[in-house]
């Protein structure tokens, strides 16, 4: 049995070169785990703490203070614990927090030693961290997941708070569905990436990309976004609806005023059943197979209306509608709201909370689809996260970026190396 001796934290940066906490945890074999916190930028109100510095330095965004927490307060509370006690250690984080949002010592800074405990606790017993989440699983919920490599959803074309551009929905992605293996989804996607950004181009258009790694051109409304993914996809030789399916990510609370959706790209001011409508006939029009946050994370009267409307045939992903929040992914089951839940661990805070959130989704018959964030690091956990929990899918941006394409190619490995593991 393993005993963790010691941690150590510091700042390092993201992808947009704003601060986040790294963690290492120190074992008594000589061995240590280490990890490093993502951040979002289309944030829902209701998620865990990201601590920042009151400081001036990196325009406000420092997390020394959450650093600091880690290394004199936080860290010593965890000595001489195994570190497959996961639960047990997430709980004595958050009870000695004290605050339901991690307020006090930063859920950026109780994520990144629980996300280290976990990598330290793969070392230790000498198994893949993918190997390690589904031990953890079967731990904290007490039943088996099968292990499987998650279906992509690539981002290839940005728009929103991800990019300087007049697109208004967030995300437009790629699903291979098709594919029959991780390695012929990648090979597609990134055929059809090089080919939007050959379409781009020849329109005389920018071929610059987002936070997340797609283009980010300046297009006439959301739909002709949609128009030059689909030319792109046939490009490549594949077949839209078929081969490659459409998804979404709409961000909507970040185009909603309280009364209605306003698309500033296309000169529309929508009400929410308006809203309701121009999405239903984009699901009619093309192959679209799933739409995350279709409305503002406060308009359940919204979204319940679009549930009603597209729930049988399109997936519906609470992102800022459910923060990975088990308590609120309750409260919208009852509700009766989306059917799927994107899962970001710093929303909440911690493995053990993000575990029983991918549960109660699984109990209720809610998908799970593991994410980035818009602010990443080259820490891949959330591929091992997704192959370990069998959840299905992965969104984690377009193949582009080293923050993202690390993602990719740690599911190809994971895959090269499990003929039992497969593309869900
Ligand atoms: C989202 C995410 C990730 P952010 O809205 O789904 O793509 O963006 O991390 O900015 O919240
Ligand atoms: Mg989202």
């Amino acid at each position: 049995m393993a005993k963790i001796i010691g941690t150590k934290a510091i700042q390092v940066f993201d992808s947009r070169g704003v601060p986040t906490v790294s963690c290492k945890v120190f074992l008594d074999n000589g061995s240590y785990g280490i990890a490093m916190v993502p951040s979002g930028a289309s944030t829902g109100s209701k998620e865990a703490l990201e601590l920042r510095d009151e400081a001036n330095k990196y325009h406000g965004k420092g997390v020394q203070d959450a650093v600091q927490n880690i290394n004199d307060i936080l860290g010593p509370l965890i000595i001489d614990i195994d570190p497959n006690n996961q639960e047990e250690i997430d709980k004595i984080l958050i009870s000695s927090d004290g605050t339901s949002d991690k307020s006090k010592y930063g859920a950026n800074a109780i994520l990144a030693i629980s996300l280290a405990v976990s990598h330290s606790a793969s070392i230790a017993n000498k198994i893949s961290l993918h190997d390690h989440f589904y031990n953890l699983y079967e731990n904290i919920v007490g039943e088996n997941q099968v292990q499987s490599i998650p279906m992509p959803m690539l981002n290839i074309l940005n728009g929103g708070e991800h990019a300087n551009n007049n697109i208004d929905i967030q995300e437009f992605m790629i699903i291979p569905s098709g594919a029959k293996n991780f390695n012929q989804a990648m090979q597609w996607s990134t055929e059809i990436y090089v080919n939007l950004k050959k379409i781009i181009e020849d329109s005389g258009l920018s071929s610059s990309v987002g936070d997340e790694g797609g283009f980010a051109p300046d297009l006439k409304n959301n739909e002709e976004a949609i128009k030059i993914i689909i030319d792109s996809i046939i490009k490549s030789g594949l077949e839209p609806g078929e081969d490659i399916n459409i998804a979404l990510d709409c961000a909507a609370s970040e185009f909603f005023d309280g009364n209605s959706y306003t698309l500033k790209g296309e000169n529309k001011k929508l009400s929410s059943s308006e809203f309701v409508d121009y999405l239903d006939k984009l699901v009619e029009k093309y192959p679209i197979t799933s739409i995350e946050d279709g409305m503002d994370e406060n308009d359940h009267n919204g979204w319940k209306l679009l549930t009603k409307k597209i729930g049988k045939k399109c997936q519906l992903v609470g992102d800022d509608l459910f923060v990975t929040n088990k308590d609120i992914l309750e409260g919208g089951i009852k509700e009766g709201i989306a059917n799927a839940i994107l899962i970001k661990f710093n929303q909440v805070g911690s493995i053990t909370e993000t575990i029983k959130t991918i549960e109660c989704a699984n109990k209720h018959g809610y998908k799970s689809i593991i994410s980035h964030r818009s602010g990443e690091t080259e820490d891949t956990t959330i591929a091992d996260l997704a192959i370990g929990l069998g959840v299905g899918q992965i969104k984690t941006g377009a193949p582009c970026r080293s923050d993202r394409v690390a993602k990719y190619n740690r599911l190809l490995w994971i895959e090269e190396e499990n003929s039992h593991i497969l593309l869900k």
